[in-house]
């Protein structure tokens, strides 16, 4: 089984950012301490997808950080990515661990207990639980109370990662709660500073014991 660490789990949005800038804080955020790292793009042609992954993925290998692709089992498949993250409308986790084989990783975004444990039985290897708060970040979604976080945790064997709205000053009350780690999109994508973001909401989720 792959090994993978999903403390901070970084998601992008290339949303307003030239290539250059989107890139350039990508590093940023892998410097700060992203441990996992999301390709996510809602807009993009095939084509520009495959592209603009091949260019992630390379800065992601410098620092042995995995890259995930969202929605596209194609695209992960197409770049050799290490992994894909499935939600309600895409592909079944059972279908997406079939293409991407037991080497690669396949993440599930689940939302209630039985959801998370048919996701687990079919094969995923981590869940994304929320949105814990509302999130500015283009995606729909309903808000997920922390008691069913806490729920999904104990009902599944496989890392919960929390995710929706989060930020370093809002976390606590993740706390007590067995997650594997913090998702971030805005918080760290939009920072003024990535690098710093990121890094300061790991220490955060550290000393909330999160990850
Ligand atoms: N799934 C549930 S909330 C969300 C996704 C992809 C977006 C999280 O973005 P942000 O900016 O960290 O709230
Ligand atoms: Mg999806």
């Amino acid at each position: 089984m792959k090994k993978f660490d999903s403390s901070l789990y970084f998601i992008t949005d290339s949303t307003n950012y030239t290539q250059e800038e989107f890139l350039f804080r990508v590093e940023q955020a892998i410097k700060g301490g992203a441990t996992l790292l999301q390709l996510r793009e809602k807009e993009k042609s095939t084509r520009e997808y495959i592209e603009l992954a091949e260019k992630v993925h390379a800065i992601a290998q410098r620092y042995n950080v995995p890259l995930i692709i969202d929605d596209r089992v194609d695209v992960a498949l197409a770049i050799d990515a290490e992994g894909v993250h499935v939600g309600a409308s895409d592909m079944p986790v059972a279908t997406a661990r079939k293409l991407m084989g037991d080497d690669k990783i396949v993440g599930a975004t689940a939302k209630t207990v039985p959801w998370a444990k048919e996701a687990c039985e079919q094969g995923a290897d981590y869940l994304g639980v929320g949105a814990i708060y509302p999130t500015t970040t283009k995606v729909v979604t309903v808000l997920t109370s922390t008691e069913t976080l806490d729920a999904i945790t104990k009902a599944v064997p496989i890392p919960v990662n929390a995710i929706g709205g989060l930020n370093k000053d809002n976390i606590d009350i993740l706390k007590g709660i067995g997650i594997s780690g913090i998702c971030a999109v805005s918080a760290i994508m939009k920072a003024d500073d990535p690098e710093k973001a990121a890094r300061e909401l790991k220490e955060r989720a550290r000393e909330l014991g999160l990850c």
